[in-house]
């Protein structure tokens, strides 16, 4: 494949006011860590965009700290109706600096401007927005039981999030934790804190009290002192199914309840009655969206063998027209591999698919010569053992198996230990009802894919993890309710 060097729009660099150094927010200040510091770069071009602090574990125990205090002193009495109006700030100062964080989250992860500009920055946005909505209602929802004390919030929670969607995930956690009356302590992925350091800043523009939201950069290490802090009554986790279980052992027989938002490896079910161009649309956005950095992606294609070639067909030729390269560039369809670890795994799990014996075919296209690029690829000839079929690839490559009867791709769909998403495409309603019925997955999309809406709940079945987050099912994870109150 052919390379070609590529600078990224100068212009872009005018939007965020990008420090040569940050330091971690705790207290609802700027201070430096006590640790060393890392470098967050750009995997666009691998240019380093800053240094940021590592949290040690002296620097983790100052952040709970300042949210137990902000918790006992503040937050917990504050009514919710006042909280609520924190939160909406927050959202609506959000949607004022949506350029400039859409910019950074392009810069830091890698993704296009146009997904992080009308999906990540504004989805974040509505999480607040919902949520603030929330605050004032907890009462009346219906989450204890009737004669039970109202509920009440858990205290003061950790959350630790992935790359993959770094300003969204953290508007899932720190939301619904916020309307809820927790106080947080979060630690981005160390490959992309650039959006979640921004948002402190939100937080300093909305007058946010002082301790109700800490960030903490760092690596694992840094996610681990945290959760094994003994001060910190909740975990809410999002990444791996690996690190979800070490996390699960540690706090196993402590009073730190979890939630676990893990891998997946979804089905996208095609019948031979289904509009096939929606179709196709619906299995590029699952698979290529965000460069398939998905965890429900739609990474296993089931298609009903009748229609299998001509799905197949239109796929590869709608594939040719997705523009990879610049994510600054508005019309970027496919941006760059978060990182170079992630870049080696994606490279593995496609020679293996190769050595096993699918058929590979790539786009052809050009990539830039710097910075970490994978073009679309798709898989034929899969069968189920194959590693392209059982593994999370998190990345822009499809398996295509296919199936004859609905109870086949039924049971191909449940042949994971996963069980996050599904998707299903037909003309007929009451198929989507039986397969949704059927298929172990804690969202299934029918004739459409990878919507996200702050007021559905979202989670897994399986080994992706346990606990919803969104809606009002999200807002349990956050609460005592009933004889716990
Ligand atoms: P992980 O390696 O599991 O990392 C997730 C977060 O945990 C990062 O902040 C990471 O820090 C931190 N971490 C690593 N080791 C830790 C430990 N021992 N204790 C506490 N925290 C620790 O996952 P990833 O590679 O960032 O993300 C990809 C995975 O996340 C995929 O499997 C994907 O499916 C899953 N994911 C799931 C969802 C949902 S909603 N289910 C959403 C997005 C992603 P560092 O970044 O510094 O390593």
């Amino acid at each position: 494949m052919s390379k070609f060097e590529y600078a990224p729009a100068p212009e872009s660099r005018a939007i965020v006011d990008l420090q040569s150094s940050y330091g971690l927010f705790i207290n609802g200040e700027f201070v430096d860590g006590t640790g060393s510091s890392f470098k967050t770069i750009n995997p666009a071009t691998e240019e380093k965009l800053a240094d940021v602090s590592e949290a040690s574990a002296d620097d983790v125990d100052k952040a709970v700290k300042a949210a137990r205090t902000a918790y006992t002193r503040v937050w917990s009495r504050m009514s919710g109706a006042e909280r609520g109006k924190y939160v909406f700030r927050i959202a609506r100062i959000m949607q004022e600096r949506a350029r400039e964080l859409a910019v950074l989250e392009s810069l830091d992860n890698g993704k296009p401007i146009k997904e992080s500009r009308d999906v990540d920055v504004p989805t974040a946005a509505a999480h607040f927005f919902y949520h603030a909505g929330w605050a004032d209602k907890l009462e009346y929802a219906g989450l204890s039981p009737a004669g039970s004390p109202p509920p009440r919030p858990l205290g003061v929670v950790g959350q630790v999030i992935p790359w993959n969607f770094p300003l969204l995930m953290l508007a899932w956690k720190i939301a619904p934790a916020l309307a809820t009356g927790n106080t947080v302590v979060l630690k981005p992925a160390e490959t992309t804190p650039l959006t979640a350091l921004l948002f402190a800043e939100i937080c300093q523009q909305a007058d946010l009290p002082p301790g109700v939201v800490n960030i903490v950069t760092g690596a694992g290490a840094t996610g681990q002192a945290l959760v094994e802090h003994p001060d910190v009554d909740k975990i809410a986790f999002t990444g791996s199914t690996d690190v979800g279980k070490a996390i699960a052992r540690s706090i196993a027989g402590t009073r730190k309840r979890a939630t676990l938002e893990l891998g997946g490896k979804a089905a996208n079910i095609v019948f031979e009655d289904a509009a096939i161009d929606q179709a196709v649309e619906g299995i590029v956005n699952g698979i290529f969206f965000n460069q398939g950095h998905v965890c429900c992606a739609g990474s296993r294609l089931l298609v009903q063998e009748s229609v299998a070639d001509e799905v197949v067909r239109r796929l590869e030729r709608r594939m040719k027209t997705l523009r990879v390269g610049d994510p600054l560039d508005k019309n970027t369809d496919v941006g760059a591999i978060n990182s170079k670890a992630q870049l080696q795994r994606i490279t593995e799990l496609v020679d293996a698919g190769e050595a096993e014996g699918a058929t590979r075919w790539t786009v052809p296209c050009e990539l830039p010569a710097r910075g970490f690029w994978f073009a679309p690829t798709v898989f034929t000839d899969v069968s189920q053992t194959h590693r392209v079929a059982t593994e999370e690839i998190f990345g822009p490559v499809l398996s295509v198996l296919t199936f004859r009867t609905p109870q086949e791709a039924v049971a191909k769909a449940n042949n994971t230990p996963y069980g996050l998403s599904a998707g299903i495409w037909t003309e007929k309603g009451s198929r989507i009802l039986w397969m949704a019925d059927q298929l172990k997955a804690g969202v299934v999309w029918a004739n459409t894919f990878n919507r996200f809406d702050p007021t559905s709940p979202f989670g897994g079945y399986k080994e992706s993890g346990y606990g919803r987050e969104g809606g009002r099912h999200g807002l349990e994870a956050y609460l005592r309710t009933g004889v716990d109150a």
